[in-house]
């Protein structure tokens, strides 16, 4: 396919339901039909997401929270004053990492940016328990989640942004270019990031990942359709429509689809839409890109990033990648 898919990240707001309309209206009239992955999001797409994280045959978050316990110290320096984690979910990783570095700090403030507020009261509540630290959360995009964490500027310290998860990888690349360039704006001289992200792996490895075995990730996929029928009146039937990963080679990433089992009409009354799809015609609904790792540090680089560690899963083939402000 060499059609471009203007992915947002996926975990930023679903914004207001016109916004979400006229999105859908626009999106599902391109040629092919795509839906932004940031609409996956709503409370039961993220409690499938979540449960996503826990199959055995996606190891992305165990691979990550492996890598973030083994080298907690280098990454919590004790200089570092101040974190930003952009899509922080229940906040799990930041307690282990917080946890994994030990005490001997001062005052830590950690700042917190999702979309979601249950995630955010969870992950503020989880975090307050701990010694020594204020937890700030933004329920927010990640740019203005920034934005606002730039004007919070520390007394003294460095600050350390956090993008974990390999959220990365649902940016196609210029959005992807601009936004680590919006992280470096945010930061001064000096100031940390860390990124994690998913590498490439035996095709085979990588299609269970998205598409395992019990369906949970076709649930998940599939729920968009659910959310279109629920907030904006459409009429997708769930049966009529199946799950799809397929590996792009040429673009290095898995791409989700939801693939008409046949020829129906489709009627979205909320974004003032009908249309009709073939048999076998899909839906894009995101795509994860996987990297090498050098692919990582060009990319810093090319920010205004100079990458100080990388460190690499080799069994679950993850990467956190370390990188200083330049
Ligand atoms: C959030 N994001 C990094 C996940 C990924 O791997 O691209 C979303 C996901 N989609 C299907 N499974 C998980």
């Amino acid at each position: 396919m060499t059609s471009t898919l203007l992915t947002t990240p996926a975990r930023t707001p679903s914004g207001s339901v016109s916004g979400f309309a006229s999105d859908v209206r626009h999106f599902l009239t391109q040629d092919p039909r795509q839906l932004p992955s940031r609409y996956l999001y709503d409370d039961l797409g993220s409690a499938l997401f979540e449960a996503i994280c826990r199959l055995p045959w996606y190891p992305l978050t165990r691979a990550e929270l492996r890598l973030l316990e083994a080298h907690a110290g280098d990454i919590l320096d004790t200089d570092i004053t101040t974190v930003i984690e952009l899509g922080s979910g229940s906040g799990a990783k930041l307690s282990a990492l917080i946890a994994a570095a030990g005490s001997g700090r001062g005052r830590l403030d950690l700042h917190l940016v999702d979309v979601s507020s249950s995630a955010l009261a969870q992950a503020g509540q989880a975090l307050e328990r701990l010694e020594n630290v204020r937890v700030v959360t933004h329920r927010a995009t990640y740019e203005i989640g920034l934005a606002e964490f730039g004007l919070a500027r520390p007394a003294g310290g460095r600050r350390l942004a956090l993008f974990l998860g390999s959220n990365i990888g649902n940016f196609d690349s210029p959005g992807r270019d601009a936004f680590l360039g919006s992280i470096r704006s945010a930061l001064d001289r000096g100031d940390a990031l860390l990124i994690g992200a998913d590498l490439r792996k035996p095709v085979r490895t990588l299609l269970l990942a998205y598409d395992d075995p019990l369906g949970v990730t076709a649930a998940f996929n599939r729920n968009l359709l659910s959310r279109i029928n629920r907030e904006l009146r459409g009429d997708f039937d769930f049966n009529g429509f199946s799950h799809r990963a397929l590996w792009n080679e040429e673009r290095s990433r898995i791409e989700m689809h939801l693939a008409s089992v046949r020829r129906q009409t489709i009627s979205v009354r909320g974004a003032g839409l009908d249309f009709v799809m073939g048999e076998g015609e899909t839906i894009w609904t995101e795509s994860s890109y996987k990297y090498d790792p050098p692919e990582i540090v060009s990319m810093l680089e090319r920010a205004g990033f100079s990458v100080r560690a990388q460190w690499i899963d080799p069994v679950d083939r993850f990467a956190l990648t370390f990188a200083e402000a330049v």
